[in-house]
């Protein structure tokens, strides 16, 4: 009778760490399940992020765009008076609109940061003024 106890003792000692090594197993395969899902959308391609932006003297609207790095960021750009650009340097990105020519491009928006953009020509003296920020948050 007094063996009883021991044994007990014994198996305890066995069961617990085949139980902790089972419920880790268990929690490894949910886990696994449950990044699964993530990746086939990740694989689906990147988000794209259209935008649609006026120019006009002499400002951008919207003035600031946010995107997620990776995004394919798709713009509009159109203007409402003379002619503009929407020119990032730091994307190597310069595009003209005229009145009734808006033009639409894409990016993939790769460099996280904050990078201005601005007009570039030098048609009228307040393009010079024309700013705006293209804000490219990190992925995590
Ligand atoms: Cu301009």
């Amino acid at each position: 009778m007094t063996l009883r106890p021991r044994r007990l003792a014994r198996y305890a000692a066995l069961l617990f760490p085949a139980v902790a090594a089972a419920l880790f197993l268990i929690r490894a395969v949910l886990v696994a399940q449950d990044v699964r899902p993530a990746r086939a959308v990740q694989e689906q391609g990147p988000t794209a992020r259209p935008f649609s932006i006026t120019a006009h003297r002499y400002r951008f609207e919207p003035a600031r765009i946010e995107v997620v790095q990776g995004d394919v960021v798709k713009i509009e750009l159109r203007t409402e008076d003379i002619a503009h650009s929407f020119t990032v340097d730091d994307y190597r990105i310069a595009k003209r609109a005229s009145p009734g020519q808006p033009v639409t491009f894409e990016f993939r928006a790769d460099r996280p940061g904050t990078f201005p953009f601005y007009c570039n020509l030098q048609t009228e003296d307040g393009c010079s003024k024309m700013r705006g920020e293209l804000v490219v948050k990190p992925r995590k």
